[in-house]
């Protein structure tokens, strides 16, 4: 997917997304930003449900310049990864994320970057949500501000997974683009059709 200036306009949005709620996963993605200078939010991927305050229940955005991970529920819980990827060079990203103690894992060109723990630990994220590529969501669905809204760059490859994937499986994927299928929930196939604004151009 191409985005061009940031618009509230452009974008990918599954409904639906999950039939049962989720105590761990892993979303990655390919990303490349052409500005490096950006001084808005970039918001990569979000996931918000009826419930959750703000409409979002997860999202991975850029706040000039640093990832911000964040899982909302009766209040934020989010974390900054202390990653900046705005340097116009494509770059490989998963985030993962397991309720049991609130461990979390961000993985910069397959090599683990950053890790916590306490990151909204013993939460479920609720099912039946929609998720927005290139957009934060204020409500579900909407509420996009362009403040928030990615662009100039790419994303491409863009996945959900119901488990943790090991650091082998996210190398995997950086390296020769093999995605791993056991536990695929939303696959890459299933946003190309669901585009707005954006460009999709075929590898
Ligand atoms: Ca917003």
């Amino acid at each position: 997917m191409v985005f061009g200036q940031p618009s509230t306009k452009n974008y990918a949005s599954i409904t639906n997304a999950t039939s049962s709620s989720v105590s761990e996963f892993t979303m990655c993605l390919f990303v490349r930003m052409k500005d490096t200078n950006f001084s808005s939010g970039q918001c990569l991927y979000s996931y918000a449900t009826t419930g959750a305050p703000f409409g979002n229940a997860f999202y991975v955005c850029l706040f000039s310049p640093g990832i911000r991970i964040s899982i909302h529920a009766s209040g934020d819980d989010d974390t900054d990864a202390r990653v900046k990827i705005n340097d116009t060079m494509w770059h490989h990203i998963c985030v993962t994320w397991k309720n049991t103690k609130g461990d979390w894992q961000f993985y910069l060109d397959g090599q683990l970057q950053s890790s916590g723990t306490g990151l909204k630990k013993n939460h479920q994220i609720p099912a039946g949500g929609t998720v927005v590529i290139g957009q934060d969501q204020d409500k579900v669905g909407g509420g996009f501000d362009i403040e928030d809204s990615f662009g100039p760059g790419e994303v491409t490859e863009v996945n959900l997974w119901s488990r943790v994937l090991s650091g082998d499986e996210t190398a995997a994927q950086k390296a020769n683009c093999d995605i791993a299928q056991a536990g695929l929930v939303l696959s890459w196939g299933q946003f190309k059709g669901k585009v707005t604004g954006v460009k999709i151009v075929e590898p």
